[in-house]
């Protein structure tokens, strides 16, 4: 029998404010390091990481742009084609998660997918590593937020310590297949369930829709 091993490439957007640590995550999930140095992102960069996933291989074409973007008029040509996105803000921050409305509201206006959906955003609450209760003493109810707002889910996450960085890569791409899939099922409607979100990440508590 033929080897079906699937390869997948996601364009994954990874926007918010500055110095909120998106380098920084991407850094921790591509390479496993971390620096304190702050060095902000001049308009974009790009990181490549390749997952198993199942019996397919996923790879993660991740766009890490600038927080001052938001201010240019590049974001529409950066955002092309992305079939995700992470907005991440500073926990220690409470402006950066008011900001996070306005990069929504950014991608959502000029980034729609074929199906004429919006993409799939999971919200990252970084450097929780800095103080646990954090959220709860600023009044952010991350929750309710995300509800309102559409998020597939969301995570407190710390680049510095490595907290939740997969999950919520796995979160994330797990909504994706699961989308294709229902794509593909309505096209071709008697075709075998390929079973691709199975519940492999069925621990991933933060992720509003599993
Ligand atoms: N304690 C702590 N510090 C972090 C964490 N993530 C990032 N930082 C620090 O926050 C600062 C900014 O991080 P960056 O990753 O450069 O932020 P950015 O969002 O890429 O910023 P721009 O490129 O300017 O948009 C750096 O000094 C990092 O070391 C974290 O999880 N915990
Ligand atoms: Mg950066």
């Amino acid at each position: 029998m033929q080897n079906s091993r699937q390869e997948h490439l996601f364009k994954i957007l990874v926007i918010g404010d500055l110095g909120v640590g998106k380098t920084s995550i991407i850094q921790r999930y591509v390479d496993q390091s971390f620096s304190t140095n702050y060095r902000a992102t001049i308009g974009v960069d790009f990181a490549l990481k390749v997952l198993n996933w199942d019996s397919d291989t996923v790879r993660l074409q991740l766009w890490d742009i600038a927080g001052q973007e938001r201010f240019g008029n590049m974001t529409r040509v950066y955002y092309r084609e992305a079939v995700g996105a992470f907005i991440v803000f500073d926990i220690t921050r409470p402006t950066t998660f008011e900001a996070v409305k306005r990069w929504k509201e950014d991608l959502d206006s000029k980034l729609t997918l074929s199906n004429g959906k919006s993409v799939a955003i999971v919200l990252l609450a970084n450097k929780c590593d800095l103080n646990r209760d954090e959220l709860k003493n600023n009044g952010i109810k991350v929750d309710q937020f995300c509800k309102d707002n559409g998020f597939v889910g969301w995570f407190e996450t710390s680049a510095k310590e490595n907290t939740n960085i997969d999950r919520a890569a796995n979160c994330l791409v797990k909504y994706i297949i699961a989308s294709e899939n229902d794509i593909l099922k309505s096209v071709v409607p008697d075709s075998i369930s390929l079973q691709l979100n199975s519940r492999r990440n069925s621990n991933c508590s933060a992720c509003l829709n599993s």
